[in-house]
């Protein structure tokens, strides 16, 4: 099949999920093209069977917004009419679906038809698709796809409660490449440069966005290493980033936080970590507590959105009720307090990762593919 993939390019969950997708489907001889406006973080251009295609937005003074989505279906014309695809998949309703129905519309004029299936995400429906300037839009861009997906359970439902669908929805999850994630053994992590023999390691992974209520991943490791000597590793930027600062040195905890900013070496950081803490407001999925999970490491989250789908209370971590900084932060001790404890829950972690691998869901997904196709 030659697929175009249309998606957000930044360190965020569904950007990764494309184009992790995407790598997997070139490796099986796909020919795939992703099409955004910039080189996605987690892609190597050097791969077989991939093309990026970037679109470029024309400024002009008349212009207070640029029109990406209009850039957007006249490059998702070019691409199809020139490469010949079959198929699009666009990531993220919000201006994606839009755009490719759009250029569905204007190839069909010359005679092309084609396909698209759309991949929700999450704040595309929850927190920005549901709001009155895009709800029209929105609503309208699923009902006219060809066929819609969600990472979860829970935002499935969330969709049909909040927009009139009229189209079928299939959940399929999230997914972890797990060569990616091997398991590795505290010799092959060198986690003394990060922290002493008797400290544990705990993690915090988000784009630092309200949604993520990184200010409670502060509040929960204060109350924590009241109790544990620990330290607190925290991955990723954004708006909430000072706030977050201001709290360290609020606690004076600042010598026992360490900021990385944005990477691409999450699996080699979590192979450090001994919990990893997602206390959103709210979360379709939560591909990073996965990705935890994947470097055996338990979750201590909320319960909001999809998180129960990944995090099994009492099992792979614990889940407390949006705020609950106090229960979170208690059963993060209860894990961390002994060995033995710790080292079961990192084992449940591991374990329930299985359930979300490449090999499970890539099937999938090429289920839907061929749907439309016929
Ligand atoms: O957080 C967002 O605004 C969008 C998106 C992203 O690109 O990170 O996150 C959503 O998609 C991820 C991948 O499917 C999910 O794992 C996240 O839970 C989801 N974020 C929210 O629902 C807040």
């Amino acid at each position: 099949m030659k697929i175009g993939i249309v998606l957000y390019p930044t360190f965020g969950g569904s950007g990764v999920v494309a184009t992790e997708l995407g790598l997997a489907l070139a490796k099986q001889n796909h020919e795939v093209h992703f099409i955004t406006y910039h080189q996605p973080v987690r892609l190597d251009l050097l791969t077989k069977n991939v093309y990026f295609h970037e679109v470029f937005v024309e400024e002009y003074p008349l212009f207070h917004y640029q029109p990406y989505e209009l850039a957007l279906s006249t490059k998702l014309v070019d691409i199809v009419l020139h490469y010949n695809l079959d198929l699009l998949h666009v990531h993220y309703a919000i201006p994606h679906a839009y755009a490719a129905y759009m250029a569905q519309k204007m190839l069909a004029e010359s005679g092309k038809n084609i396909p698209f299936v759309t991949t929700l995400h999450g704040t595309d429906i929850t927190l920005v698709g549901s709001h009155p300037s895009y709800k029209t839009a929105v609503e309208f861009s699923i009902n006219n796809s060809n066929a819609v997906t969600t990472v979860s359970d829970s935002l499935r439902n969330d969709t049909l409660r909040l927009f009139t669908v009229k189209k079928d929805i299939d959940v399929i999850y999230n997914f972890i490449d797990t060569k990616k994630y091997p398991k590795i053994d505290d010799s092959e992590c060198s986690r003394n440069s990060l922290a002493m023999d008797n400290e544990r390691i705990i993690t915090h992974i988000s784009n630092f966005r309200p949604v993520k209520r990184v200010e409670d991943v502060i509040r929960i490791f204060n109350e924590v290493q009241k109790e544990i000597p620990s330290r607190l590793i925290l991955v990723g930027d954004g708006p909430e980033r000072e706030k977050v600062d201001f709290l360290c040195k609020e606690f004076a905890i600042k010598d026992k936080v360490l900021f990385l900013g944005n990477s691409n070496e999450v699996n080699k950081i979590l192979c450090y970590s001994d919990l990893f803490l997602l206390p959103s407001e709210t979360e379709s999925f939560g591909l990073a507590a996965l990705e935890a999970m994947a470097a055996r490491t338990p979750i201590i989250s909320t319960n909001s959105g999809g998180l129960p789908e990944v995090n099994l209370n009492g099992m792979t971590g614990f889940l407390s009720a949006v705020g609950n900084v106090e229960e979170m932060a208690q059963n993060a001790i209860h894990i961390l307090k002994d060995e033995k404890t710790l080292n079961q829950f990192k084992d449940n972690a591991y374990a329930h990762s299985k359930i979300f691998t490449l090999e499970e869901i890539l099937p999938q997904y090429l289920e839907v593919y061929q749907r439309v196709l016929e």
